[in-house]
């Protein structure tokens, strides 16, 4: 979860953030807004139902990946670890990883606060001798973690193939970041998805039952709610492109006719076809994630896979 969720009808304490971006965003060509907007609460509902669709490979794949690696993963970390998870956990990896790393606390951190406690309250139910320490921040910029852990060695975790959601230089710079944060020493397992046939990818991100769609779509309504706009919704549709020269899937509203609406009192407009580029999800092949990791500062140590290579879990060493 990236950013606090918001009351229906409170226009007036829409994040200035929000505003400024979709403003810029609809000004520029091309016309595109940061997926960070995807996840109020209504976003970060229709995000996990994405994960629960036959089409969405990433989740299911990365669960059971780390489940068959953990017995391996104790020996190649050691004891005593601090794990960091950059992220507020609220998955069911990170039970996984706790528990075959058993370490000496647990970091999660966001930059939203409400979902960082919430997550951290159900996962000390579930480790009621583990010492959790919630850390509210935004993780893209070097960190100094809490004291308590100041001695530790650190296990950072980034699960989910998040790194793919952002371009190849600010996913090196947030690689850099994170060594920074974690310090001497320190380990990193993260997830990443792997460049596969578009026939796989592109129903990923445009499934059947339309939840992408809705998830794609819920942008522009929160536009409306959020920053008094009036974007015609029937006038846009979703849509899921394989870009081959960035090795992405590109998501994107495409309008279906032209549409003239406001933001903020703003006006916009937009001729049939043109779209507002939502998303990008980077895959990476084996060598172009080891090349990613080394450009971030960290050294490659161990790699897992599913049987089919759709989906790889790495861990990597300062
Ligand atoms: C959060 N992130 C890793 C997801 C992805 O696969 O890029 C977001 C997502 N967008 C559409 N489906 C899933």
């Amino acid at each position: 979860m990236l950013k606090p969720e918001i009351e229906d009808g409170q226009a007036s304490l829409a994040d200035p953030q929000f505003r400024a971006d979709v403003l810029a965003g609809l000004a520029r060509r091309p016309r595109a807004i940061p997926a960070r907007w995807f996840y109020d609460h209504r976003g970060s509902e229709l995000f996990e139902e994405i994960t629960q669709l036959p089409e969405y490979y990433p989740t299911r794949t990365e669960t059971a990946l780390l489940r068959s690696l953990c017995g391996d993963l104790p020996q190649l970390t050691g004891e005593g670890r601090a794990v960091v998870e950059f992220g507020s956990g609220s998955s069911v990896k990170t039970p996984i990883v706790l528990e075959c790393v058993k370490p000496s606390a647990y970091v999660p951190i966001d930059i939203s606060g409400e979902f960082l406690r919430e997550s951290s309250r159900t996962l000390s139910a579930a480790f009621p001798d583990l010492l959790v320490l919630p850390f509210e921040a935004d993780f893209t910029r070097p960190l100094t973690l809490p004291r308590t852990i100041a001695g530790a060695p650190k296990l950072g975790f980034f699960p989910g193939s998040t790194i793919g959601n952002l371009t190849p230089w600010a996913a090196t710079d947030l690689l850099r970041a994170m060594r920074a944060s974690l310090g001497e020493g320190a380990m990193l397992l993260i997830g990443m998805d792997r460049i596969k046939a578009p026939e796989v990818l592109v129903p990923a991100y445009d499934d059947a039952a339309g939840v992408t769609a809705r998830f794609n779509l819920n942008l522009l309504e929160r536009i409306n709610r959020e920053l008094d706009g009036d974007v015609p919704i029937d006038a846009f549709r979703h849509e899921a492109r394989w870009n081959d020269d960035r090795a992405r899937i590109e998501m994107h509203l495409t309008a279906t006719r032209d549409a003239a609406f406001h933001v903020d009192g703003r006006p916009f407009a937009i001729a049939a076809g043109e779209s507002i580029h939502t998303e990008n999800s980077h895959k990476y092949g084996p060598r172009d994630a080891r090349i990613l990791l080394r450009g971030g500062g960290w050294t490659p140590l161990r790699e897992w896979t599913d049987d089919d290579g759709r989906f790889a879990v790495i861990l990597a060493e300062a």
